[in-house]
């Protein structure tokens, strides 16, 4: 039994994410954890919201409510949104916490301790109608390279070229369109990420088995143009972790707040921290996942992600972690995903264009989303929603190939020889056949799953539904039963327990359809088959069955349609 610590990137808490969010960390972290916990190891799966920086400000400002009380409220409805996914966090929590607070502000003190945090005095712009200090994204002006009239402070959408806010011409304040702009000077801590760059670059180097995805952001950034910058790890804000030197105060440093990135991925480790406080459990109970002083050195940690977040995780997170020169964990293996696109576009948050978590739970229940989603993980370059393809996936793996074969094997079962495993007959050569398919895919099964190899692990487990249905369509036990129904119980037996298995197999992927399953097979015994023949003959002749509600219903063209023209855009 090893030990599994898994995090998913954390969501921003201004607003509620779309399937392209949901699949590129938070479901594929979901299918791993379940996994690892199916074959008994010991997993402490991480989630949290991100609820810091200026976008989380202007939300709140926009709803009328103080930050704090819109951050609290959109945790829990985003809380629930992931448990209508049945994302089984072992925590979900919030990077305002107050354990948050304190090891960020330890971190920071410990770099400063280290000699890695230096003091810059800058220019920034602040708008005296805003009365804030903006970030280059929320200046708009005119480019000064093409002419374009809306580029943004940090880069002109035109001509992409980079920028800064005072390269443009005719400055505004996006939050309030005011012009009354001017430069203020501004002191601000910055981590010096340069002088880790070397040891940065031997861990990166030492990662031999990381997705190409992975290493190549990584690389890129460690070495593209000027090589690793130092980074800015404060701001002028109200909202965040007050900037202080560990438990002390840092002078000069009043009234600022923790830069958003800077905190958000050191929540993974609070978040474990509120875990154990939710549970009433000591310290040790968590420090025993992140410290390898405190036992953590035999945790394999596994971080996930879409691929805008890989740099922050292969060098700004891990440039906090080896500065601070203490025993925490490092990521042991970092999946990452491309990005998933909506019916011939993008995925938007601002136009409302796609399907958002809370939408589609409005319309299917979760495991037809995970399914499709996971089935198509953006892996290996970027992937594409359509409602054709989403119906086409549901229609046939779902509803044709495994809730055909679970409801007419019941159906069967129970007409002919009524509500129990039938006790005749024994295993032939046509089951001893299929139990040796099953097992040799299986074991394909688990070597994907290990590797998180997530599209091909979804089309090893249709085809091993797929070798049920074609063992029925051959074996044909409503013919069989007319002239030796011994053998035909055989069979059925052989059936019922085909979707035992099966339940345990797809629970990562689909948890309510597979508890569905084994409650229907009258079982709540979910162990691993490791062993197959004997896992075939576990549910026992006189146990009793049921039929189950229909599993999955198929999506009509109709309803295709609507959904369609419904999620084209303008979220209503
Ligand atoms: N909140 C960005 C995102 O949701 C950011 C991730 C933080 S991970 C520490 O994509
Ligand atoms: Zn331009």
């Amino acid at each position: 039994m090893a030990r599994i610590l898994i995090t998913s990137a954390i969501p921003y808490i201004n607003g509620i994410k779309h399937l392209g969010n949901l699949v590129g960390s938070q479901l594929p972290a979901d299918l791993f954890a379940r996994y690892m916990r199916a074959r008994g190891h010991e997993v402490m799966f991480i989630c949290a919201t991100d609820e810091h920086g200026t976008p989380a400000e202007l939300a709140a400002a926009k709803a009328g409510q103080p930050v704090a009380d819109y951050c609290a409220e959109m945790h829990g409805v985003q809380a629930e949104i992931a448990r209508g996914f049945r994302l089984s966090f072992d925590h979900f929590g919030r990077s305002s916490s107050p354990r948050n607070h304190v090891l960020t502000q330890h971190f920071a003190g410990r770099l400063a301790d280290n000699g890695l945090i230096r003091e810059v005095t800058e220019q920034m712009i602040y708008s005296v109608d805003d009365g804030r200090f903006l970030p280059d994204r929320y200046v708009e002006g005119t480019c000064p390279n093409c002419g374009y009239e809306s580029a943004r402070g940090d880069q002109c959408d035109n001509c992409t070229k980079q920028l800064d806010p005072t390269d443009l011409i005719s400055p505004r304040s996006t939050i309030s369109g005011s012009t009354k702009l001017e430069l203020r000077e501004t002191k601000h801590l910055y981590l010096m990420q340069r002088n880790l760059r070397d040891k940065l670059e031997a861990w990166i180097d030492s990662k031999h088995d990381w997705p190409l995805l992975t290493t190549s952001i990584a690389k890129k950034w460690l070495n593209d143009g000027d090589g690793l910058q130092d980074r800015g790890i404060t701001r002028d804000l109200h909202w965040g972790i007050p900037v202080r030197r560990g438990d002390q105060p840092w002078p000069g440093m009043e009234g600022k707040v923790f830069y958003v990135w800077f905190d958000a991925p050191i929540e993974y480790i609070a978040a474990t921290a509120e875990w154990a406080d939710a549970n009433g459990l000591d310290d040790a109970a968590w420090q025993r996942w992140w410290r390898t002083d405190m036992g953590a050195d035999d945790v394999t940690y596994y971080q996930f992600m879409g691929k805008d977040n890989v740099p922050f995780h292969t060098l700004s997170f891990p440039a906090t972690i080896l500065g601070s020169g203490e025993p925490w964990k490092l990521v042991d293996y970092l999946k990452s995903f491309n990005y998933l696109n909506y019916d011939g576009g993008q995925f938007s948050t601002s136009r409302g264009r796609g399907v958002f978590m809370d939408q589609a739970l409005s319309i299917l229940p979760p495991d037809y989303w995970r399914w499709w989603l996971l089935s198509h993980a953006p892996e290996s370059s970027d992937a594409e929603f359509t409602w054709e393809n989403f119906q086409g996936s549901v229609n046939k793996d779902l509803a044709d190939v495994l809730g055909n074969l679970v409801s007419r094997v019941t159906k069967f079962a129970t007409a002919k020889f009524g509500g129990e495993v039938p006790a005749g007959g024994s295993f032939g050569p046509m089951e001893t056949a299929l139990i040796a398919d099953l097992g040799a895919r299986i074991r394909e099964y688990e070597t994907l799953m290990q590797a998180m190899e997530v599209r091909k692990a979804a089309a090893e487990l249709r085809a091993i539904w797929v070798i049920g249905n074609e063992y029925l369509q051959a074996a044909a036990p409503w013919t069989v039963v007319k002239t030796d129904p011994e053998q035909a119980q055989a069979m059925v037996r052989l059936a019922l327990n085909l979707i035992r298995v099966y339940a345990i197999l797809s629970q990562p992927f689909i948890p309510d359809a597979s508890a569905t399953m084994m409650a229907a097979m009258g079982s709540d015994d979910w162990t691993w088959p490791d062993d197959l023949p004997a896992a075939m003959r576990q549910l026992e002749p006189g146990q009793a069955f049921a039929v189950p509600e229909n599993l999955f219903r198929k999506i009509t063209d109709e309803e295709r349609a609507d959904w369609q023209s419904r999620f084209a855009g303008v979220r209503t």
